[in-house]
């Protein structure tokens, strides 16, 4: 069989869908070929001296992990000479970073969590990096760009994608027409199609929600999750299974594979954050993916797409995946 590489993928896009400028045909290859090198040292491990934590703290006042630290820059340095992109924002950033004046500057705006799932890094369990695509604004090349210019709803995303490194590296992508599976050969160091037109079945019975927070949730949440417990005899007339790897690039990789529902809802430990995951670089481009594939995607309440974002680092309650579940969890929410 002949094997199509993520380069061959991207040229046939760009030709049946001529929406799919060569700008962000060159970002996506950039930013797989920044993966590769993120998946290089997290296989290392303990022997390339990458595990444990740093000093410092994010914005987020979570402590860094070495590995965060080093894939933000591994991001950035890969994407800021290409001339593709206005500037770009991450997890790791208090602020955006733009592109130095010795580079030129493109149309696109990347955002990205360059490492998600660091709770898992030190015990070798699958992690992952996750991007965003923005449109940058069309006066971008005469100003200095903003926070401000990076704050539009997910469904303005032109491309979205994320990389889990487990047992195998993969490579999962949507630039608006589907969602592509690609593995990494690790022999030939490319990226090859694997999975075309990934679809999440409507229904499932697996749901993937940290259960140590139950205590905290908020009724529809709960209601949901009880009805799910209770089981064949419960309302719901089947037995479900749970899922909780604590890495979300891991997790909806397992949606996005065989179904089921995701949840980070909003809970009562922190009751003015909207919920844990952020809007940005982590709810939007797995909703863009999820939507791509067949399923659905709220906070709750709204579509998550629909958001219109007010910060960079906002937080999102997040639901997600097969779209007959989520829809029963929004109704719930509605009532
Ligand atoms: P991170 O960006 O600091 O890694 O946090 C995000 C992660 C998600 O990958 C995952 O779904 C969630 O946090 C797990 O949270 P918890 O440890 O509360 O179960
Ligand atoms: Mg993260």
């Amino acid at each position: 069989m002949k094997r199509k590489t993520l380069t061959q993928f991207l040229i046939e896009q760009q030709r049946e869908h001529a929406a799919l400028p060569a700008e962000v045909r060159l970002l996506i290859e950039v930013v797989a070929r920044a993966c590769k090198a993120i998946g290089h040292a997290v296989g290392k491990g303990a022997l390339g001296g990458v595990l444990g934590s740093l000093e410092s703290e994010n914005v987020q006042g979570e402590v860094q992990k070495k590995l965060d630290v080093l894939s933000n820059e591994i991001l950035i340095e890969a994407n800021e000479w290409g001339g593709h992109l206005a500037a770009m924002a991450s997890e790791e950033m208090e602020t955006i970073h733009r592109i130095p004046n010795r580079y030129p500057k493109g149309e696109y705006l990347l955002l990205f969590d360059p490492l998600d799932g660091s709770s898992n890094i030190d015990v070798n369990v699958s992690i992952g990096t996750i991007f965003s695509v923005l449109r940058a604004p069309r006066d971008s090349a005469e100003r200095d760009l903003t926070e401000q210019d990076f704050l539009q709803p997910g469904s303005q995303q032109v491309a979205a994608g994320y990389a889990v490194y487990g047992p195998q590296t993969s490579l999962v992508l949507t630039v608006g027409s589907g969602v592509f599976g690609f593995t990494l050969d690790r022999e030939m160091g490319s990226w090859v199609l694997t999975h075309e037109h990934i679809r999440i079945p409507e229904d499932t019975r697996e749901f993937a929600i940290n259960m140590s927070n139950m205590r905290h949730w908020a009724p529809p949440v709960r209601r949901y999750i009880d009805e799910c417990l209770a089981g064949t005899t419960g309302p719901r007339g089947k037995d479900f299974n749970m899922r909780w790897i604590a890495s979300m690039v891991a997790d909806v990789h397992r949606v996005l594979t065989r179904g089921g529902i995701f949840m980070y809802p909003w809970d009562a430990r922190e009751p003015s954050k909207p919920g844990k995951l952020r809007l940005m670089y982590e709810a939007n481009p797995m909703s863009m993916l999820v939507e791509q594939a067949g399923g659905a995607a709220t906070d709750g309440t709204r579509r998550i797409l629909d958001i219109q974002p007010t910060a960079l680092h906002q937080r999102v309650g997040v639901v997600l995946g097969s779209r007959n579940e989520v829809e029963l969890v929004t109704r719930y929410h509605r009532e």
